[in-house]
């Protein structure tokens, strides 16, 4: 971590949460590549903006970064991935390789860009030290199996984390990349608990049944596959030594994930001690409820705080077009709250009256702010999904690595960055373009170098011309 002095405004002195973003990359585009995300699948091929993605992001981290709460920043992953396309067997020069991919079908040469490493959220499923039986904080990076481009992130993602956490705690490799253990990290996971410093209740949402035998799923969604995996949650409860009495599986309703909650945080959100979900969020809502509400009970000697939004209020089409479940909650050092939805729940009239529920429900909760994420969400992700919160430790954040905290200096010169190389505007037939190519992975390796990290992208193994 870089001395106090460094680092934006005042910073907590005890346990805290700190919030971790990734640069959004210059290719960020539209491939229509994500499946079960209406937004994604509807803005195929519309030409994206990745400047506008990029200076959202980083205007959300620095948001969140001005409110005195600690903020990391990896950089982009690179892209095109040569690896990849020289392993579907689009190699040579890299000209040679994206006109090979490009023929293939542009699909591929969309896959071999996505800049999906943007959504934080489906990095890793993190435990704080409190919770976990050997007392150290452990991040289980995702294996993301169920979508060809998000399987190209992996690799990178452990060893950014590995090299920001430092001694901190334990990075746990993804589980096997296969279908039975298919694991799309926090998105499908919430901690619970008032006092960061005592252990806590953590929530699993799968979307498959729980399942022993590994027997042939039985399939109850009809439009959609299910994206999490019972045993990847069980798996990760295990290797994260988590207590079973502070640790619920929950089953996501077939008929929301049908509708285009392809993830739980597109349904549901947790903050210390307030649990708020949609009524068709899972299967069995009022007993998930009523065992969520006694484990808390158990593990804190506090009441639980469950806010359930009717569909009379928000119904479940309304609640995946305006995101208002994939908002960002924030607690201050005074102990205050402040919520970040997206834009789209400001002109919806059920999110709104939603919101409502929530001012009258929780006291402490003094702001709440719109954020422009539309570049995002055109993708599918809310402020939500673009940060993967990490409780810890004052001793825990000394041990970590000075990169990648986000500084005054850091986050000037990644604006500057964005809006000197980034385009306003790409279209898949620009991915073809081989000087489009070559400018993506010096960003990358710019934004590395001004984020202090020293691992090596992908691409930098590769010889290649
Ligand atoms: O995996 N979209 C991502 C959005 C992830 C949102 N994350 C959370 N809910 N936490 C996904 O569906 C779209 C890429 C494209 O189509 O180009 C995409 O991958």
């Amino acid at each position: 971590m870089p001395s106090l002095e460094d680092l934006p405004f005042s910073q907590p002195v005890g346990t805290c949460e700190v919030n971790i973003d990734a640069l959004v990359g210059p290719s960020h585009h539209f491939g229509g590549l994500a499946v079960g995300n209406l937004a994604s699948m509807s803005h195929a091929q519309s030409p994206s903006n990745p400047r506008a993605a990029a200076l959202q992001g980083l205007e959300k981290a620095w948001r969140v970064a001005r409110l005195g709460i600690p903020q990391v920043v990896l950089p982009c992953q690179q892209r095109p991935h040569r690896a990849w396309l020289a392993s579907i067997g689009c190699d040579g020069t890299l000209g040679e390789s994206l006109e090979q991919a490009w023929r293939l079908g542009p699909r591929w040469l969309s896959v071999a860009y996505s800049s999906s490493s943007m959504w934080m959220a489906n990095a890793a499923t993190v435990s704080p030290s409190a919770d976990s039986g050997d007392g150290r904080l452990h991040l289980s990076v995702a294996n993301l199996t169920s979508g060809m481009h998000r399987q190209l992130e992996p690799p990178e993602t452990e060893s950014l984390l590995r090299e920001w956490l430092g001694s901190a705690g334990i990075v746990h490799a993804p589980l096997p990349a296969c279908w039975p253990l298919r694991d799309e990290g926090a998105a499908n996971h919430t901690r619970l608990g008032s006092d960061l410093d005592r252990p806590g209740v953590q929530v699993f949402v799968h979307g498959d049944a729980a399942n022993d035998q590994l027997e042939t799923q039985e399939v109850a969604t009809r439009r959609f596959p299910t994206r999490q995996a019972w045993a990847a949650c069980r798996a990760i409860a295990l290797r994260h030594r988590l207590d079973s009495e502070r640790t619920l599986m929950f089953q996501q309703s077939p008929r929301a994930i049908d509708a285009g909650v392809f993830h739980n945080d597109v349904i549901a959100v947790g903050h210390r001690d307030t649990w708020v979900m949609h009524e068709q969020a899972v299967v069995a809502p009022d007993e998930s409820i009523r065992q969520l509400s006694a484990a808390y009970l158990a593990a804190t000697g506090h009441s639980l705080r469950v806010i359930v939004i009717p569909d009379s209020v928000l119904s479940l089409n309304e609640a995946v077009r305006s995101y208002f479940f994939n908002s960002q909650w924030l607690t201050n050092e005074r102990g205050k709250w402040r919520v970040l939805f997206p834009e789209h729940c400001a002109d919806s009239s059920e999110a709104s009256k939603a919101i409502d529920l929530l001012r009258e429900a929780i006291p402490e909760l003094v702001g709440i702010d719109f954020v422009p994420v539309d570049q995002s969400m055109a993708n599918g992700g809310g402020p939500a999904c673009l940060r993967l919160r990490v409780i810890m430790t004052s001793a825990e954040r000394q041990q970590t690595s000075t990169a990648g905290w986000l500084t005054d200096s850091r986050y000037r010169r990644l604006v500057e960055l964005v809006r000197t190389r980034y385009r306003d505007r790409l279209t898949l037939d620009d991915l073809r373009d081989e000087s489009f190519a070559r400018s993506c992975m010096s960003i990358s390796e710019e934004a590395r170098r001004i984020l202090g990290f020293h691992t090596l992208g992908d691409n930098d193994s590769e010889e290649g011309p």
